[in-house]
């Protein structure tokens, strides 16, 4: 009897033994953990999950990997980056000052640790390598992977039961205090609870999940990486979310028997009435948020009745209130959803995550993602320097997990 084919390795059997080779290069012993957390794409939904909004989610399919073993006997974690270095980062873990020589990664792990101890968990000192399939600042939430691949991976040394929507909590307070970034809950709670086959329509204020199958077999997703940078940390994000803010009190004061705490709890009637006490930015910021929440609300009804029409022209409505509203898309990112726009087939497009660079997401016909792909190539080099953009198409993947059964028993 022949041998049955051979399979080729699942991405977490890849992810996981390219960790494992570079942890038994680093420490010369085999880890013991593994653990994966996707990055996300966002459908629609975007800038609101700080008002408290509806966002709208799928987890892809590619992760952050962190293989470990434990040292009870350590006071010191130790760590290697895969893409940045093969010598271990060694830390206190629960220690929070970082020093000048702190690589910019470390600040996620280390920050866990520091916030899991915080939060009174045990913190079980380990060895660790991480590799990643999601791209580095390019608006598919690496770092809140990162975060929550940690975060899976202390609770699995310790034996801790965490509910995925803490762990998402810590990780957002992880991204305020030690990367400086005021984000919202929706990409670590994605990425900490995201569903095989599933888009979550994500309710900011409650954390309640609504997942939606994605399982219209005409339906494509995929993701256009401009190629261009994304960095949120500058002061552009910030100052969105602090304009958010104050359009909100505006309201709260005008209309103190609504009990408005956000602008989650605004419609276009109260912001008609304050509109003159706010500057022109602001107004914008606030008409975009609070339009965006009946969109995404909406597209997620569209998505479960299978009219895929309806839910693209919602996502294109969605870019061009980014685009002119929010303010946070960039030439290039405009040239890739006009490109997808002009695709026969495709159903919406727009850019997904932060903004200032980063990606876009397209909702596509089956049969024209392949022009689709053919139409990038050809038409986006010229309006970034030469450069092609990343395209891939995603599934949705599954949330932050341990993969143990990969790592063979002590
Ligand atoms: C970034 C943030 F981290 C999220 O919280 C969210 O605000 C998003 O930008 C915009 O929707 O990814």
């Amino acid at each position: 009897r022949s041998d049955p084919p051979a399979m080729s390795p699942t991405a977490d059997q890849a992810g996981v033994a390219r960790a494992t080779s570079l942890f038994q290069n680093a420490f010369s012993c085999p880890p013991t953990v593994a653990v994966a957390a996707p990055g996300r794409v966002n459908l629609i939904g975007e800038h609101v999950d700080y008002s408290e909004g509806f966002v709208f989610p799928l987890a892809l399919e590619k992760n952050t990997y962190i293989v470990a073993c434990p040292l009870p006997d350590d006071t010191q974690c130790h760590v290697v980056a895969g893409a940045f270095s093969d010598e271990p980062f060694s830390f206190t873990p629960g220690d929070t000052p970082f020093s000048p020589d702190t690589p910019g990664w470390v600040k996620y792990v280390k920050g866990m640790t520091a916030i899991y101890a915080r939060n009174g968990h045990n913190i079980v000192p380990f060895r660790a390598v991480i590799v990643s399939d999601v791209p580095m600042g390019g608006g598919l939430s690496s770092s809140a992977s990162l975060e929550m691949a940690t975060g899976v991976l202390i609770e699995q040394l310790a034996g801790l039961q965490v509910d995925p929507a803490d762990r998402a909590k810590m990780g957002q307070k992880c991204e305020h205090e030690f990367a400086g970034v005021p984000c919202g809950i929706m990409d670590q709670l994605i990425s900490s609870k995201g569903q095989t086959g599933y888009a979550l329509l994500i309710d900011c204020r409650s954390l309640d999940v609504k997942a939606v199958p994605l399982n219209d077999p005409n339906a494509v997703i995929v993701v256009a990486d401009s190629n261009n940078k994304h960095e949120l940390s500058g002061s552009e994000y910030p100052s969105r979310r602090a304009q958010c803010e104050v359009a909100a009190a505006k309201m709260a004061a005008k209309f103190p028997d609504k009990n408005v705490t956000h602008l989650r709890d605004c419609d276009m009637e109260m912001l008609q009435a304050v509109k003159e006490e706010l500057d022109v930015e602001t107004e914008k910021r606030a008409r975009h948020a609070i339009q965006e929440d009946i969109r995404t609300l909406e597209a997620k009804t569209c998505l479960e009745n299978g009219d895929l029409v309806r839910t693209g022209k919602l996502m294109h409505e969605s870019h061009v209130s980014l685009r002119d509203l929010f303010e946070v898309s960039t030439p290039e990112i405009d040239a890739l959803v006009d490109i997808a726009m002009g695709v026969d087939g495709v159903y919406g497009s727009r850019i997904t995550g932060g903004g200032f660079g980063g990606c876009t997401v397209t909702l596509v016909a089956k049969k024209s993602v392949e022009a689709l792909m053919q139409a990038f190539k050809e038409q986006y080099p010229e309006h970034n320097n030469n450069k092609e953009a990343t395209v891939f198409a995603t599934l949705a993947g599954d949330g932050a997990r341990a993969v143990t059964e990969l790592i063979p028993s002590a």
